[in-house]
């Protein structure tokens, strides 16, 4: 059984020598050999264009690449930086075993597979097949995600798969089937500068979605009005029309009482709303109460500002909305989005150019990690596991019987609650780090150190690593190839620019050897990514997220395809729903009341502050990747909690000093970082570190019961001044450990 303490000593002799040095390695650099690979940056959502510069199997540099329409040359720091990481010190080259007592050893592939084999067979005949669960993400490629849900359904045949876009876009994508029939961003990102009101509702997009920013200084060019609602001036709200500050949790008020004013002045499109939609009647009988006063009170904010947001999105010609993860990281997420897009569809603004609808995806493939099948309720094509039709048609396309295929499994953080309460007792993970993803991290390092036989798949030892048996080495983005699907659902091609280091592997290698030792071979007998597209293209005809007519070559001609793409010689849909139809059978949207409700956690007496947690520009989730590389640390190198000169006040702290944050749940102690940009009652702290500065230590485990994703966005804190804790120039010690 995995223990922290057993892991602590090595850690540090893990991290410890590595400070500051790159190792040549013998490594030469050779002038002929220098080469430029058109592929994507491996972050975020906006999976930008990139010429990594490669020479004798290892990345030296990049160059932009002017010519992709997305991003046009332009990168984020992350994207700038990105390479450095590869050549990090830490980098995993064999597999490593656990040793109760001494910590990680490195072990060969054989009795590594094997050992992780024999406990996968050992755990499934003492406990059931569902008692070995799989955790995946959405950094993965398409062909990854995809060969992950098969992995799970015919190697292991568990039910229990599920993967960290359950902590990052299902809220959204929950309400856009739910309305539109389909789980995409509805227009390409050329669209935005054409808008003329644009709505962002809890996104920091000059930070988490940076080129973005310029598609909306582009509009602003134009004569866009901008409007920002987020309970911190974020840097792109510094330069808008109109900026509300709502208190976490307020937004579907707004959304509601926008509503009610542009039914009672005739905003709304009658004719539109008439032909191509269902169900309106009842959401103008629910926003009848959200009068400006009834919306201010809950969202926090002056009852003028609702009036003037409707006034201002309202009778526009032509607008964009957009939302991220600041209203969708809720218990009530999943409204929180429906009550944004029923915004949309009233004013008729939808399905035409200049006229559209986005959730910024997060991850690198938060798109198309949410179509291959690796939800727990979910099979390629976005296919429904509990729909008799579409288990069919995938049992044909994998040749199993349907009746072999599991149904529906826990999701991420039910899956751990059950890790934690003994009825998961085996795990698998690839591309997640839950020990400082998932929110109440006492919670989840409990669960991860009672797990039975934990075997992970990464790049980096990551803080779940930690607590795993087995550790096998996998693969980056550069040293492997395949397709992701970005933002506005265009997919892309990313180019194999080196090839692994040491005995590192490519992931896919690694899934089919397991799945083959397993019994399965002749179903994962695939000689490269390229043949998993060929089969997922199949499997997902049909689907909603139709990729049939597209190949390797296609997307690469033409810089990228979107979605649905249902035959050969089809030039697939840059914008989704023109002329009013929409992914429903009946062509419809579907309008839906929903009503505000209160978070599960609200500030009271005991704890007053509300905590609300993100991103910052410099960090990328978890940090595994970020952290390692110096240039990225040294703008960020720390978590700060941000909060207002008026609280600060209050608690006596001053800018730099010491705080400890405290829900019922944990504690974090880091520094105060005092500014007039939040709101007074909220305090926000970034996510990316872990241990004793992880924030999601304080987030509370309450889940929306249709996405059930967590609400890492609010959570009741109270806040003390404190010392510096006598441990940090230890962990600051471990953690400036980039590369430069
Ligand atoms: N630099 C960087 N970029 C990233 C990432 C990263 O880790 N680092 N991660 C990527 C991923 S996976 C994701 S999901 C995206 C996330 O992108 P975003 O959603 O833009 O990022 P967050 O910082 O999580 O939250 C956005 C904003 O929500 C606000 N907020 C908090 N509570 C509320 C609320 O109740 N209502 C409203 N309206 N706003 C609220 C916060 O103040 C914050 O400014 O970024 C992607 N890009
Ligand atoms: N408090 C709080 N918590 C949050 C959030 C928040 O706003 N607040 N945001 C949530 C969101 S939106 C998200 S998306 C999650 C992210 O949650 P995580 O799952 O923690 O995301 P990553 O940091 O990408 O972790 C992925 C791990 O996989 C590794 N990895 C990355 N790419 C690959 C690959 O291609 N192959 C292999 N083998 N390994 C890979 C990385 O090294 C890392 O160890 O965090 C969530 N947690
Ligand atoms: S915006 Fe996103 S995809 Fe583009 S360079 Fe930055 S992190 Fe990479
Ligand atoms: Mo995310």
């Amino acid at each position: 059984m995995a223990k922290l303490s057993d892991t602590i000593p090595n850690l540090v002799q893990h991290f410890g020598p590595t400070l500051h040095s790159i190792p040549s390695g013998g490594w030469t650099r050779n002038p002929q050999d220098e080469k430029l690979v058109k592929t994507h940056c491996c972050f975020c959502g906006q999976q930008c264009g990139i010429q990594l510069r490669v020479n004798n199997n290892k990345v030296v540099g990049f160059e932009p690449w002017e010519t992709f329409p997305f991003n046009k040359g332009k990168l984020c720091p992350k994207g700038v930086k990105r390479y450095m990481q590869d050549e990090h010190p830490d980098r995993l080259k064999m597999p490593l075993q656990r040793i109760e007592g001494r910590g990680f050893e490195p072990l060969a592939w054989e009795p590594a597979m094997q050992r992780v084999v024999s406990e996968i067979r050992r755990i499934q005949e003492r406990y059931g097949k569902d008692a070995f669960a799989v955790l995946t993400g959405a950094s993965l490629t398409n062909e990854k995600a995809y060969l992950m849900g098969k992995f799970a359904r015919v190697a292991l045949q568990t039910a229990n798969i599920d993967y960290n876009g359950r902590l990052c876009m299902v809220s959204a994508g929950a309400a856009s089937k739910k309305i539109f029939g389909i789980d995409r961003s509805a227009n390409p990102w050329s669209d935005i500068p054409k808008a003329k009101v644009i709505l962002i509702a809890g996104a920091n997009v000059a930070e988490t979605a940076p080129i973005t920013t310029d598609y909306l200084w582009q509009a602003r060019e134009n004569g866009a009005k901008l409007i920002i609602l987020d309970p911190r001036m974020t840097p792109i709200a510094r330069n808008a029309d109109l900026f509300i500050p709502v208190r976490p949790g307020g937004d579907m008020a707004i959304f509601n009482g926008m509503l009610h004013i542009m039914i009672e002045r005739g905003w709304i499109d009658r004719e539109f709303i008439a032909q191509h939609t269902s169900g309106f009647d009842a959401v103008a009988e629910t926003v009848r109460k959200y009068t400006p006063d009834f919306a201010a009170k809950i969202a926090g904010v002056p009852a003028d500002m609702i009036v003037k947001v409707a006034e201002l999105w309202g009778p526009a010609p032509t607008s964009f909305l957009l939302h991220a993860r600041g209203i969708e990281h809720h218990s009530k997420g999943v409204d929180n989005c429906i009550a944004a897009i029923n915004l949309v569809v009233a004013s008729g603004r939808i399905g035409r150019e200049g006229c559209g609808y986005a959730m910024i995806t997060g991850q690198g493939n938060g798109q198309g990690g949410r179509e291959q099948g690796q939800k727990c309720d979910q099979l390629p094509g976005s296919r429904d596991i509990s729909n008799p039709e579409h288990r069919k048609y995938i049992a044909g396309v994998w040749g199993v019987p349907e009746e072999s295929i599991p149904q529906k499994g826990l999701s991420a953080v039910p899956l751990v609650e059950a890790i934690h309460d003994g009825r998961i007792k085996g795990l698998i993970s690839i591309c997640f780090n839950p020990a400082v993803s998932l929110p109440d991290g006492n919670f989840v390092r409990e669960a991860l150190s009672k797990l039975e036989f934990y075997v992970n798949i990464d790049f980096f030892l990551s803080e779940s690593g930690r607590y795993a048996d087995i550790v096998l080495p996998g693969s980056l983005m550069e040293e492997d190839e395949g397709t992701t699907t970005n933002v506005e659902g265009r997919v892309i091609l990313h180019r194999k620019a080196v090839s692994p280091p040491g005995e590192a592997r490519e992931d896919w290698k690694i899934l089919c050897d397991l799945a083959g030792l397993l019994g399965h071979k002749e179903r994962f007998s695939y000689a490269s990514p390229k043949e998993i597209f060929e089969e997922l293209r199949v499997a997902s005809k049909g689907g909603t997220s139709d990729y049939y007519g597209m190949s390797w070559e296609r997307i690469d001609e033409n810089n990228g395809m979107f979605w649905p793409c249902p035959e050969p010689g089809h030039p697939g849909t840059p914008r989704l729903y023109e002329g009013g139809k929409f992914g429903h059978p009946d062509g419809k949207a579907h309008f839906m009341p929903v009503e505000w409700r209160p978070s599960a956690e609200m500030p009271d007496a005991e704890y007053p502050i509300i905590l609300t947690t993100g991103r910052v520009v410099s960090h990328f989730l978890s940090g595994t990747q970020t952290r390692r590389i110096g240039a990225l640390m040294d703008q960020y190198p720390q978590p700060r909690c941000e909060m207002h000169p008026r609280l600060a006040e209050q608690l006596g702290v001053s800018d730099g000093g010491f705080v400890k944050v405290e829900s019922r749940r944990g504690q974090i102690v880091v520094r105060a970082l005092v500014v007039k940009t939040i709101r007074p009652d909220t305090v926000f702290v970034p996510y990316h570190w872990p241990l004793d500065r992880s924030a999601n230590n304080c987030t509370i485990r309450a889940i929306d019961p249709v996405s059930n994703i967590p609400e890492f966005k609010i959570c009741a804190v109270r806040i003390s001044k404190t010392d510096q804790p006598t441990d940090e120039i230890a962990i600051l010690g471990v953690e400036a450990g980039g590369i430069r």
